[in-house]
């Protein structure tokens, strides 16, 4: 793992999908060796162009002589093929080398979370020498909102001809980027979507001193990505120098322990065997009101020794 060879992390990523029990212990060993990766998450509604941009800034990384991991996050199921497989034909730029690894996570059923398999995952990167790590999820839900607060730093992608959905964009998406990129600039009405953009952040309070950036960029062309790259390095600078990094990774792990909490409660309390069976059975007799749901979580709860 620790040298980075290709398998050895198909393997752990493996693990940690499938849950299996050495995961847990695999980390705990790889946990020292982590720490120095810098995680980049890209969001944005789908069709944006994260991807393309993913791959762009991977490569340039990789220019740059820094390993680079990617974690694509798809809410399409693996089976319908979509947009996993056209990310891993798009990406194929990269086949052979051995410092790229990229990883396609699926968003079916992760007790415990996408988010903390995720978290899991660019952990392994990391400790696999991995410098960069990109995360790429569509801003859609809550699961997502919460992967990208994983990130040291987010990008929010938006495109010209959304411009009156801009609005209705998800004030959580607003909140959590630190740099706005306006990708397509190619297109038409490029220009409007940026004011519309730095009407709306001028607006958003500065978090510790940085006033998000609105970057224009065509993925296809790969313009735009060198200077989209420098205010990234530019953002992680202004974070390190203002010792706020600290403070905001001891948020992170507060965030992720209690996340640890959650899930392994849950497990606890759902994972045994007859657990869903035993979950599904308590939520039809709550729905049909012959049992409150307070007595229903004791009973859940009294079955792994938790109940009060
Ligand atoms: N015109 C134009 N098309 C782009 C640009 N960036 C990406 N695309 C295209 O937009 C489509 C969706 O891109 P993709 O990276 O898969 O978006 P994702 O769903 O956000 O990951 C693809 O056909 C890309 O080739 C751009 O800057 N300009
Ligand atoms: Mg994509």
């Amino acid at each position: 793992m620790c040298a980075g060879e290709v398998r050895a992390i198909s393997r752990a990523i493996t693990a940690i999908e499938n849950h299996q029990p050495e995961a847990e212990e695999l980390l705990r060993l790889l946990f020292p060796k982590t720490g120095k990766a810098y995680l980049t998450g890209v969001t944005g509604a789908p069709g944006t162009g994260k991807s393309t941009l993913v791959d762009r800034l991977a490569a340039h990384h990789r220019k740059h002589g820094e390993h680079v991991g990617v974690i694509a996050v798809d809410p399409t199921s693996p089976y319908s093929g979509g947009a996993i497989l056209g990310d891993r034909i798009r990406m194929q730029g990269h086949a052979g080398d051995a410092g790229m690894f990229i990883r396609s996570m699926a968003t079916r059923g992760f007790l415990g979370g996408l988010a903390r398999a995720t978290a899991e995952v660019a952990l392994l990167f990391d400790a696999a020498g991995k410098q960069q790590v990109l995360i790429e999820t569509v801003g859609v839900g809550q699961d997502e909102i919460d992967i990208v607060r994983l990130a040291d730093c987010v990008l929010v992608v938006l495109v010209p001809g959304m411009g009156d959905d801009i609005q209705n964009m998800k004030a959580g998406l607003m909140e959590i980027g630190d740099i706005f990129v306006l990708n397509k600039a190619d297109r038409e009405g490029a220009d409007r979507l940026e004011q519309q953009l730095d009407a709306m952040l001028s607006l958003v309070m500065p978090r510790d001193g940085w006033h998000p950036p609105v970057i224009r960029t065509v993925g296809t062309e790969n313009k735009g990505i060198a200077v989209l790259a420098e205010t990234i390095a530019k953002f992680r600078k202004h974070f390190e120098a203002s010792g706020e990094r600290e403070r905001k990774h001891v948020e992170h792990w507060k965030m992720r322990l209690v996340e640890l909490i959650e899930s392994r409660l849950l497990e606890r309390v759902l994972g045994g065997p007859g657990g869903e069976a035993k979950l599904a059975e308590l939520a039809a007799a709550v729905a049909a009101r012959k049992k409150d749901p307070f007595t229903a979580v004791n009973e859940i709860l009294g079955r792994s020794g938790l109940g009060g």
